[in-house]
C-alpha cells in the first residue's frame, strides 16, 4: 500500500528536528509542512491535535500521532525493517526509555532559563544546566553512542539540542566544549550521519530565533 507520510513541523523546533531524523533514519519518505508559529497556528494544527495544539504531528494516511517522543517510537515500530532505534531486550527499552524521559523532563526547560534569565538567576540556570548534561555525559560513558554502538532512541531524543548549543552559548556566556567535551564529540559524531546532519537547523539561525523570542518576550 502506497504510504502518505505529512509531517507537520515548525523549523527551530528540537521536537520535531527528532521526528525528522527518525524519518530519515529509517529512510521514510514525507511531506513536510511547516506550520509557522510566530504567525500563528493553522486550522489543519487544531483538526490534527486538538489536546496539544503543539507541532510535531505526523500524520501516517490519515491518522495523526503527536508528541515527539511517541511518534519516534511510532516511526520505530512500523518502519522495523531498518536498523531498530529502540533495543530489543525488554530491560534495555526501559532504561533508553528512561534516558528519554530525563531528557523530556529536563533539558528543554533547563535551556530555556539560559536565555531568559540574567544576574544570579541566571548563574543558578548554568549550574542546573550543566548537572543535567554532565549526567547525560556520564550515561553517556565511553560509548560511541547513548544506543551503543549505533544511533539510537536516546541520541534522536538529545541530538537536536546540538544545534541549540550555540545560541545557549552565547546568551549564557557559557563553554559546553570546556564543561562536557565527550558529550560535545558525540554530538559530532551523530553529525557526521547524513540523518542528523540533514535535519539539524543551522546554529547562527537558531541565535537569530531566540533574539526574536527574546524581543517578544519583551527581553531586548
Ligand atoms: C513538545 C512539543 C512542543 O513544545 C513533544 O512533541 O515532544 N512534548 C511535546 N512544541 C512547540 C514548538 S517547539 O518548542 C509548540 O508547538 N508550541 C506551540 C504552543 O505551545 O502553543
Amino acid at each position: 500500500m502506497a504510504q502518505e507520510v505529512i509531517l507537520l513541523d515548525f523549523w527551530p523546533s528540537m521536537f520535531g528536528i527528532r521526528v525528522r531524523i527518525a524519518l530519515a533514519e529509517k529512510g521514510v519518505k514525507y511531506e513536510y509542512r511547516e506550520e509557522d508559529l510566530l504567525k500563528g497556528k493553522s486550522p489543519y494544527l487544531l483538526q490534527v491535535n486538538p489536546v496539544h495544539k503543539k507541532i510535531p504531528v505526523l500524520i501516517h494516511n490519515g491518522k495523526p500521532i503527536s508528541e515527539s517522543s511517541i511518534i519516534v517510537q511510532y516511526i520505530d515500530e512500523v518502519w522495523n525493517d531498518k536498523a531498530p532505534l529502540l533495543p530489543s531486550d525488554p530491560y534495555e527499552r526501559a532504561q533508553a526509555r528512561f534516558w528519554a524521559d530525563y531528557i523530556d523532563k529536563k533539558v528543554y526547560d533547563a535551556g530555556r532559563k539560559l536565555w531568559t534569565t540574567t544576574g544570579e538567576e541566571q548563574e543558578a540556570a548554568k549550574k542546573d544546566f550543566f548537572e543535567i548534561f554532565k549526567t547525560l555525559e556520564g550515561q553517556l560513558g565511553d560509548k560511541p553512542y547513548f544506543g551503543e554502538e549505533n544511533l539510537g532512541y536516546v541520541d534522536v531524543s538529545l541530538i537536536p539540542y546540538y544545534c541549540w548549543f550555540y545560541a545557549y552559548e552565547t546568551m549564557a556566556n557559557i563553554s559546553m566544549e570546556a564543561e562536557c567535551p565527550k558529550l560535545v564529540a558525540w554530538a559530532k559524531r551523530c553529525a557526521q550521519k547524513k540523518s542528523v546532519s540533514e535535519s539539524l537547523v543551522d546554529e547562527k539561525k537558531i541565535l537569530g530565533f531566540v533574539h526574536e523570542l527574546r524581543k517578544r518576550l519583551g527581553l531586548e
